[in-house]
Parts: C-alpha cells; sequence; structure tokens
C-alpha cells in the first residue's frame, strides 16, 4: 500500500466530521489535497469564483446547522473567498474555510503569491490557523469545526502549506462527540425571568436570527401560544410564528414606527430571543432606553447601552422557551399591536390586481408566494428587491426567506442558492436579484447548470442600481452614477443552457414561474420592474431606518 499524506489524512478528517461537499476552486498549491478529496468520499464541487464557494458553503451551513466547507488557493483564490466568509461571520453561520499556501521555508520572504493569510482572516473569522506541521491536522481540523458550530456559530480557516499537506503523515481523526448535554440556564433564572414578564405592562417578543439558526421556530410558536405573548420578526427572523398566526406581529426594522405599530411603544418588557444585535441595533426599538428586557440566547449578550438586559437566560433555546412557557404560564396581560401586519399585509395582499407593467414589487411578491408552498425557499440578493421582501414577502416556515443581512454584499442568492437546493432538493428554491446584483456572481450560472440545481433566478430589471437611486432621491432630490445597461439576461442565461424568460406582460411573469418550477434544471426570468413605488410604504410607518 502508498504510503498515506498529509493531505489524505486531511480529507479522513473531513469525512469523519460528515463533510458532504467542499466548495472550491483548486490551485497548484492545493494539488495534493484536491488529489486525496478526489479519492475519497467527500464531493469536490468546482464554482466559478471562490466568492460563489464561500456563499454557498455559508447557506449550506445556515441551512444544515453543520459547516459548510469552502476551498481556494493561496494569494488570488484566497482573497476571492473573503466577502462570502465576512458574510458567514456576521450573519452567524458555520463555515470552514481552506486555503492553500506556499512551502512553510518561504513565508519569511517576498514570494510568489504569497499574502499571509492567516492575518487576513483574522478579523472575519472566530479562529483561524495555518498548519505548522503534518501532526496537528486531527486537532486542528476538529477544532476547526467545534468552534464553527458552537455558539454563536461563523467561520473558522486553515491555512494549508503546500509542503505540509504533501508530507507523509499516518493518523486518525479525533473522535467527533455528538449529543452532548445542551446547557440551560438555572432554574433561579429561569423563574426570575418568569416574574419579571408576568409583572410587566404588555410584554412582546422580539425573534430574530439566532431562533431559526439553533431550530427552535417550533419551541417559539409554542411559547406564544402558552403565555399568550405576540411575536415581532427580525429580518432574518421571518417564519418563527406563521405570518397567518394570530400572534405574529410582523417584520419589523425597515421603518422607525415599524415597533411602535406592532406594540413596542407600549411594551414595558421585550422578550428578545435569539436576536443578534448586527440585525437591527437596539437604538430602533428602545430609544429611550426605558424598557426592561430579557434576553434569551445561546451565549452571552453583547453590550449597548440601548440594550441593557434585566435577565439573561443563556443556553439552549428551545429548552429554555419550553421551560420559561411552563413557568410563566399565560400571561394576563400581554401587548403588541396588529397595525403593521395591517398596513403591510393590506398592501400585500391589494397587489394582487395591481396589473401595471413594468410590474410593481408588492405584485411581484404576491406571485412568487401564490407559486410557492410554505417549505419552498426564496432567497434574495441585495438591493432595493431586499427591502421589499424583508418588509413584504410573508413567511410561513422558518429558513424559507434567506438574506444577507449583516454584511448584505450584492452577489449572495445565486450561489447561496444552488447550496440551498442542494441541501433541500425537494423544495422549490427561487432567487430575487437586482440587475446590479445578479451579475456580480452570474458566472455560477454554469455551476448550478452543471450540478442540475433547478433554481429560478427571477431578476428585477431597472437598469439602476435601485436602492442607491431610491436613498439618493430621498437625500438630494436626484440620482447620479448609477445607471447601466445590461447584457441580453435571456441570451446570456441560455449561453449556459438555461431556459430563460423575458417577461412582456404582467401575466406573463406568474406563468413563466409557474413553468419554471417544473422544470429540473435551472432557469432564469427577466421581469421590467416599477420602482417608483415607494418601499418606505405610508407616513404612517416613519422614515426608513436600515440600509440594503
Ligand atoms: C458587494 C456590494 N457592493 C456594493 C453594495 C452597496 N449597494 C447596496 S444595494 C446596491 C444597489 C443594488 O442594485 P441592484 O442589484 O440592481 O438591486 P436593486 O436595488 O435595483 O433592487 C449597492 C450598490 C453592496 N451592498 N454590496
Amino acid at each position: 500500500m502508498s504510503q498515506r499524506t498529509a493531505s489524505d489524512v486531511f480529507v479522513h478528517c473531513l469525512e469523519a466530521e460528515g463533510v458532504r461537499y467542499v466548495f472550491g476552486i483548486p490551485g497548484e498549491e492545493t494539488l495534493d489535497l484536491n488529489r486525496s478529496l478526489a479519492e475519497g468520499a467527500v464531493e469536490f464541487v468546482p464554482v466559478r469564483h471562490e466568492q460563489g464557494a464561500a456563499y454557498m458553503a455559508d447557506m449550506y451551513g445556515r441551512l444544515t446547522g453543520s459547516p459548510g466547507v469552502c476551498l481556494g488557493t493561496l494569494g488570488p483564490g484566497a482573497c476571492n473567498l473573503v466577502t462570502g466568509l465576512a458574510d458567514a461571520f456576521l450573519d452567524h453561520a458555520p463555515v470552514v474555510a481552506l486555503t492553500g499556501q506556499g512551502d512553510l521555508g518561504r513565508m519569511h520572504k517576498e514570494s510568489h503569491q504569497y499574502i499571509d493569510l492567516v492575518s487576513m482572516m483574522r478579523p472575519i473569522t472566530k479562529w483561524n490557523a495555518r498548519l505548522n506541521s503534518p501532526a496537528m491536522i486531527p486537532e486542528a481540523v476538529r477544532k476547526a469545526f467545534k468552534v464553527a458550530q458552537s455558539q454563536k456559530p461563523g467561520p473558522t480557516h486553515l491555512e494549508l502549506p503546500e509542503d505540509v499537506m504533501e508530507a507523509p503523515l499516518d493518523a486518525e481523526p479525533l473522535p467527533v462527540k455528538t449529543g452532548q448535554r445542551r446547557p440551560e440556564p438555572s432554574g433561579a433564572e429561569i423563574e426570575e425571568a418568569a416574574r419579571l414578564i408576568q409583572d410587566a405592562d404588555r410584554p412582546v417578543v422580539l425573534a430574530g436570527n439566532g431562533v431559526l439558526r439553533v431550530g427552535a421556530a417550533y419551541a417559539g410558536r409554542e411559547f406564544s401560544h402558552v403565555t399568550g405573548i405576540p411575536v415581532a420578526e427580525t429580518f432574518m427572523g421571518k417564519g418563527v410564528l406563521d405570518y397567518q398566526d394570530d400572534n405574529a406581529l410582523g417584520t419589523v426594522g425597515l421603518q422607525s414606527r415599524d415597533y411602535a405599530l406592532a406594540g413596542f411603544d407600549d411594551a414595558a418588557l421585550v422578550i428578545t430571543v435569539g436576536y443578534d444585535l448586527v440585525e437591527h441595533a437596539p437604538v430602533n426599538w428602545n430609544p429611550d432606553r426605558d424598557k426592561r428586557i430579557v434576553c434569551v440566547d445561546t451565549a452571552p449578550v453583547e453590550i449597548d447601552e440601548y440594550y441593557m438586559t434585566d435577565s439573561d437566560l443563556i443556553g439552549d433555546i428551545e429548552l429554555t422557551l419550553n421551560r420559561l412557557a411552563e413557568t410563566c404560564g399565560s400571561v394576563v396581560e400581554t401587548g403588541g399591536s396588529g397595525r403593521l401586519n395591517e398596513i403591510v399585509l393590506g398592501h400585500f395582499e391589494a397587489a394582487r390586481d395591481d396589473d401595471r407593467f413594468p410590474m410593481t414589487p408588492p405584485r411581484a411578491l404576491w406571485d412568487i408566494r401564490q407559486a410557492l408552498g410554505p417549505r419552498d425557499i426564496l432567497v434574495s440578493d441585495v438591493g432595493l428587491h431586499k427591502l421589499w421582501i424583508t418588509r413584504m414577502f410573508p413567511a410561513h416556515e422558518p429558513n424559507t426567506v434567506m438574506i444577507a443581512n449583516g454584511l448584505a454584499g450584492m452577489g449572495f442568492a445565486l450561489p447561496s442558492a444552488i447550496a440551498a437546493k442542494l441541501v433541500c432538493p425537494d423544495r422549490h428554491v427561487v432567487t430575487v436579484n437586482g440587475d446590479g446584483g445578479f451579475l456580480m456572481n452570474s458566472q455560477e450560472l454554469e455551476t448550478a447548470m452543471r450540478l442540475k440545481t433547478a433554481i429560478v433566478n427571477v431578476i428585477w430589471e431597472d437598469r439602476q442600481f435601485g436602492s442607491i437611486v431610491w436613498k439618493q432621491e430621498k437625500k438630494f432630490n436626484r440620482h447620479f452614477g448609477v445607471d447601466f445597461t445590461n447584457p441580453d439576461f435571456v441570451r446570456l442565461a441560455e449561453a449556459y443552457g438555461l431556459p430563460a424568460w423575458r417577461c412582456e406582460s404582467v401575466d406573463a411573469f406568474p406563468e413563466h414561474l409557474r413553468h419554471a418550477l417544473t422544470l429540473d434544471v435551472p432557469s432564469l426570468i427577466v421581469l421590467p420592474i416599477d420602482y417608483s413605488l415607494d418601499v418606505a410604504l405610508s407616513e404612517e410607518l416613519g422614515q426608513e431606518t436600515v440600509a440594503t
């Protein structure tokens, strides 16, 4: 038997971690690793730009809870991973990034494509290391996965010098422990929080990304139903409650009065559940710092002068919510107002009869909602369309409206959707993109076609960076530096082998969409969009408070 190399052991460690895919682009400095991957059980998925690989790993991590893995070579390959890893860092997606590197012997001097990747990755990873010797591999891989997955999750990075990976090594992976005890707050902490909640005037829940991340949405529903306390959701918390649930207050955060109209002004206490401060700063819902706050989360809370908590219930969110519901029982004076939902869903429902063309965003979202089932997935790119989606697109189930929020990088949707389809082959996956962001990673149409990931890509075409136009018009009454022309997107998609259509009438969109959803290959729909309707829907909702 030929001698095993460090790269063989490395891949064996990935297999032990349960890795299914490595998304990436190989390089001359990852030859041994790619050879070992080719001979092992993990599928290497070649992509067309490393940013796409990082976003695929990010979405894989979001939807499975297990780290997605991406690979770039040294220097330029690693640099291209950065945007996707920064996204995973700010939105807390578990990812393990692997990068090639030159030999250990040339790192102290100027040399071809050498950049100190460990330093470069430091601010956007939870942990990050160079493999200085083959013997480190079992420990380093186990640590990279454990840290990426532990709360709150995020990316880790391993830099793999070429000479380390080709060296002989005979070693086994460290055991991967599962079924460990889930930490919980103490009984006394639960009781104190329950007392605060029972004594408070008109409490409400603010549910965030963390609830979905740990699969605790159903515990959130149960908590709301047992206690009677209604739930407002952040953009990334969509689907904690079905939007048709009587206790659903809607998605808050786009405009300043969202919170007031969901009942926050009258609430003396807010229970934040799985809320990451990066989602929307607490100054927006607690501007006078007068609310009592019960925090249910997986990790100690961040400090913010507008978020000084009265009770921290740190541990497993599902267990905590179950115990808190049991201890609180039915709460007498619950808060919340249905006004926000009335306004937003009122516009949404009315859109069904809006036959203007180019289409208005609410009508487009109405058609998408009708075409998708409750568990199907909508992935938004970044731009004005994202604000419309977060404002208005109603979710039935958790993890069905996926967005890039913390970093909010354009180009997120297409590669992420490919991974969503790999993870959820039985669910429809639709992307909505601006014509600006779509071209940032459109090369991944080739990856989608090759993998036969049957995602439907909808481009809202306005030949402008729409959200910047919107902001410039509000600030200066004019816009500049935001107009462009587009390629013929239909012919572009066809060049990759995808079926594609341009909508020429309002009825064409639902027709094309429904047809596209029956196909077993990816497809593309160009939808001329009319952004003249303000996403800041009404004065009653106040000024917008977020950036795209
Ligand atoms: C990678 C990246 N570059 C720049 C921005 C800043 N930015 C946010 S939205 C936006 C315009 C988006 O335009 P488009 O993709 O056409 O979508 P639309 O707003 O028209 O829906 C820009 C430039 C960003 N978020 N990400």
